[in-house]
């Protein structure tokens, strides 16, 4: 099912696997989405079709558009790809990956939420009284997490996040950089009619010790997109891309403990549907133009 040409598998996720490519010696990965789509963190037997596709070809479309930012681990989508993972694949640079997840809230949803109830403060920082689920933050935050082999990342404040890296200096300049990516995406992103909520990069050094992005970017699984048209403070925002497979599943008696059911053809077909959209959105070109670029 995973296994892609006779490529070694070195890391699988719930939804995307990690190769190498050529012999040991070469630096370089293959990053691969499979159309497989989980909700409250089960995955369906059904898959989504095109989804590795959209998600790859928004990351790469970040991944570009961020170059003056930051330095990325995208070498190409094209270039060393096998025929049957074309579109859906990346090939990058191989990190040395920084232990902590760096997530960025512009806006107070999901656990930071809880987290905010609890105690008024986020991963350590003081938020203003009052906020009603869902607001903008005043600024972004960066609020990181530990990233668990099994089960979920736990939050951590920032001085946790410096020692576990073991370089404060280090970690303020992750800290300015995942700002700084948070807040172009989610301009451009607004300026489209979405609303980037939050997002989670994975950082890393190259072998001349730059910083570097690596992972996925900017997608909808690493991300929190809401669309601008409907957003309310006061309640929970539908997700842009799997409010289809939750609501459906909300009136299905699945009690979101796995195993995930199958997905209706109708609720597939308006999840394959707002996937396209979100790329067309956020890219501002047709889907087809990433499937014709990767063919
Ligand atoms: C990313 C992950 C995935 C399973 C390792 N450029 C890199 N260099 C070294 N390691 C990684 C990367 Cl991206 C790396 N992950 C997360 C991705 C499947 C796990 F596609 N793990």
């Amino acid at each position: 099912m995973t296994a892609l040409a006779d490529l070694p598998l070195i890391a699988s996720g719930k939804v995307r696997e990690m190769y190498r490519l050529n012999g040991p010696e070469d630096e370089r990965l293959l990053m691969v989405a499979s159309d497989r789509i989980s909700t409250y963190d089960a995955v369906h037997p059904t898959p989504i079709p095109d989804k590795g596709k959209v998600l790859t070809g928004l990351s790469a479309f970040w991944f570009e558009r961020t170059r003056q930012i930051v330095a990325n681990h995208m070498i190409s989508a094209t270039d060393g790809v096998p025929a049957e993972a074309r579109g859906r694949a990346l090939v990058v640079r191989k990190l040395k990956m920084l232990p902590v997840e760096c997530v960025v809230r512009g806006y107070i949803t999901g656990s930071g939420w809880k987290d905010y109830q609890a105690t008024g403060r986020v991963s350590g920082i003081e938020l203003p009284a009052g906020l009603r689920e869902s607001e903008q933050l005043p600024e972004p935050i960066f609020t990181p997490s530990t990233k668990a082999e099994v089960g979920h990342d736990e939050a951590i404040d920032f001085e946790r996040a410096a020692e576990l890296v073991g370089d404060r200096g280090l970690m303020e300049r992750v800290r300015d950089i995942s700002i700084d990516l948070y807040s172009y995406a989610a301009s451009h992103a607004r300026e489209r009619g979405v609303i980037l909520a939050d997002t989670k990069f994975e950082l890393g050094l190259d072998e001349d010790g730059e910083l570097v992005v690596g992972d996925e970017v900017l997608t909808p699984d690493s991300s929190r997109y809401w669309p601008a048209d409907g957003y309310e403070v006061g309640k929970g925002q539908p997700s842009f891309d799997k409010q289809y497979v939750r609501d459906w599943a909300a009136g299905s008696g699945w009690d979101k403990r796995p195993p995930a059911p199958a997905i209706p053809d109708d609720v597939v077909a308006g999840t394959r549907a707002r996937y396209v959209e979100a790329y067309e959105l956020i890219a501002g070109e047709p889907f087809e133009a990433w499937l014709d670029r990767t063919a």
